[in-house]
């Protein structure tokens, strides 16, 4: 029997929905306030289960990585580089944490550049002991877009998507939600689409083929979660409560 109680779900808070993306390190307070309601309130009323959260980097992290050229491939070997991109990213968890605290959700942060690394090919590994436990003694881990060790490259990006996707199959998640500015996957006419089941059926409306999609843009996004066992949903900011209701908003992807 599957219990809502137990269930453990993972929502990405996308770096654009809680920063102002076009002025550095720039919170959006009211966006990021909302978003900690949204959750304070699931977790009062019991309807969230475990919850593992991570966001992205927004006007933080990204504005670090581009004046320093470092990328998911791309990386550097400075470690005051590295550092400056890690702290931004440090500091824009604090945030979100003392958001979260404020509500009385036992948040605890995960700083992945500690807890994972790349492999030559790319390849992510993370341990999610840290992680496992303490969704098991009640708290709220909040994880974030980082840099990480890879080999060959020194830092590279490691993106708050990879990690949700990592999570989500690490620790066999429920359901996966991917809060957004967008209210959905948008079709070529800019309407949600309710359902995805398979690339092949958007690959058209997300204007990408065969190729990967290395920017992390939408078509990268949408083939990440289709290869998940849980179902993913990605909806807009003002879905968010429904989401974590265990309602189906934005574009289902299963
Ligand atoms: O915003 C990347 O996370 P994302 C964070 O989820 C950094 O792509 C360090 C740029």
């Amino acid at each position: 029997m599957h219990s809502a109680e137990h269930d453990l779900v993972v929502v990405k808070l996308g770096g654009s929905v809680i920063t102002e993306k076009d002025r550095p390190e720039t919170l959006d307070g009211p966006a990021l306030s909302a978003a900690a309601d949204a959750i304070a309130a699931a977790r009062g009323d019991g309807a969230a289960g475990r919850l593992a959260i991570v966001h992205g980097g927004g006007s933080f992290g990204h504005h670090h990585a581009s004046r320093h050229g470092v990328t998911t491939e791309h990386g550097t070997h400075d470690a005051g580089a590295a550092l400056s991109i890690h702290g931004a990213m440090t500091t824009l968890n604090r945030f979100v944490l003392s958001r979260l605290h404020d509500r009385d959700v036992p948040a605890l942060p995960v700083h992945p550049l500690s807890v994972a690394a790349r492999d030559a090919d790319g390849s992510l590994s993370c341990s999610l002991e840290q992680v496992d436990a303490m969704l098991a003694e009640g708290f709220v881990p909040v994880l974030h877009g980082d840099g990480v060790a890879h080999r060959g490259e020194g830092i590279t990006v490691l993106s708050g998507d990879e990690l949700v996707c990592r999570l989500a199959d690490g620790l066999d998640a429920d359901r996966v939600g991917v809060c957004s500015t967008v209210p959905g996957v948008l079709d070529g006419d800019g309407a949600v689409i309710p359902e995805i089941t398979a690339f092949e059926d958007v690959a058209d409306a997300l204007g990408e083929s065969e190729s990967t999609d290395v920017s992390g843009g939408m078509a990268g996004k949408v083939r990440e979660l289709l290869a998940l066992s849980a179902p993913a949903h990605v909806f807009g900011p003002d879905d968010l409560p429904a989401f974590l209701r265990g309602e189906s908003p934005g574009t289902r992807i299963d």
